[in-house]
């Protein structure tokens, strides 16, 4: 590859960015009225500017002759409508987030030091306002701490009552899940727990976005083979949750890039609830999906109250669990245990951070 082919694509992406980052920064100035996001967004794509200036290859002058929009073949691409303005406002942090990283693995190319660093270090800082963006526009992001998964096959008859005592454990998330039954009974029990939980938890029915959308859920969990998240988002809406299952790294990767909400990752340890779920993976795997993706990982998968701490500690931000709730005599006193050990292991992880990072500095 020669030179002026990578300065072509520095240029083209540098452009990309700023040109996100304006539009963003016009978003959240005259649609949110938020001078502080709007200054921040500004301010990054100010030093973008900077850095063109950093080197005379970067610099106005230079790039210009690198320029070449008729040779361009993505210039004739077509561009997609947009619903809204916060739906807007997201296309265009993801153009500028594969921009970003497009800028810092072509600068790899070039013998310009710290400039890799420089392009990481503002794609990080896009992910942070990303997330302060999408808050300020409402969707805030669910408290996924403790995810109990209501399996038909585990509930039994007193389902409304167990269902209550998980609620007043202490509960974040409530997912109903039927793998047997007709369509008709599993929208009579969907319907049935939206009721019951109302908005003391989350609501979120396993695999079908239909029933989802009929029981007033606020989302909807879909596995691999379930329908496609641009399909599920079409017809739930922006609002609505979408998590995902994931047994990889890769597979966690595209469901963030496709507007998955959460991924649940798993299984982390060996369980006998969903038997052909794969091999345990441990909790490896979480940090290491942490390290890859923005969007808040669930873990899944045989944990309990003995190994729920180790399980938050590698980073996961909730957990799901079926059988260390509905397996227990007193399913109140289960999901509480659970809940206290969530925090207690939260705590310790803030703490141990905090050690880390100043022996960092
Ligand atoms: N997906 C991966 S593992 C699993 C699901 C639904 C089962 C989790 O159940 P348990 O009893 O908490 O191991
Ligand atoms: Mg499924």
């Amino acid at each position: 590859m020669r030179q002026e082919q990578i300065y072509r694509i520095i240029d083209v992406n540098l452009n990309r960015v700023s040109e996100g980052l304006r539009v963003i920064e016009d978003g959240v100035r005259f649609i949110l009225n938020d001078s502080q996001l709007a200054h921040r967004a500004r301010q990054m794509r100010h030093s973008l500017i900077k850095m063109r200036e950093k080197i005379p290859e970067l610099g106005p002058e230079g790039l210009l002759k690198y320029r070449d929009s008729r040779k361009d073949v993505g210039a004739s691409f077509k561009e997609e409508k947009r619903k809204n303005v916060r739906e807007l406002i997201r296309a265009n942090f993801k153009r500028v987030e594969e921009a970003e990283r497009s800028l810092e693995e072509f600068s790899k190319l070039l013998d310009v030091p710290s400039l890799e660093m420089k392009f990481k270090e503002i794609r990080f800082q896009t992910y942070t306002l990303e997330k302060e963006t999408e808050m300020a526009f409402g969707k805030s992001i669910p408290d996924l701490s403790l995810y109990v998964i209501a399996d038909s096959n585990l509930l039994g008859k007193e389902f409304e009552e167990k269902i209550r005592k998980v609620i007043s454990g202490g509960a974040t998330v409530i997912q109903v899940r039927e793998k047997a039954s007709s369509t008709l009974s599993f929208l009579n029990r969907a319907i049935k727990m939206r009721k019951i939980i109302g908005k003391r938890a989350l609501f979120i029915v396993n695999d079908r976005v239909d029933i989802a959308v009929a029981s007033g859920a606020d989302g909807v969990h879909l596995g691999q083979e379930d329908l496609p998240i641009a399909f599920a988002r079409k017809i739930m809406g922006e609002d609505k949750i979408i998590g995902i299952s994931t047994h990889s790294i890769e597979q966690a990767q595209k469901a963030e890039k496709e507007g998955a909400d959460y991924v649940a990752v798993g299984p982390i340890f060996s369980t006998q609830t969903k038997p052909n779920s794969g091999p345990p993976k441990g909790v490896g795997i979480i940090s290491e999906v942490k390290r890859k993706v923005n969007i808040p990982v669930v873990a899944i998968g045989g944990i309990n109250r003995e190994n729920v701490g180790e399980v938050i500690r590698a980073g996961a931000d909730g957990v799901a669990v079926i059988s260390a709730v509905f397996k227990e005599k007193d399913v109140g006193s289960a999901t509480c245990q659970l809940y206290e050990k969530i925090q207690e292991a939260r705590r310790k992880k803030i703490e141990q951070d905090a050690i880390h990072s100043d022996q960092e500095c």
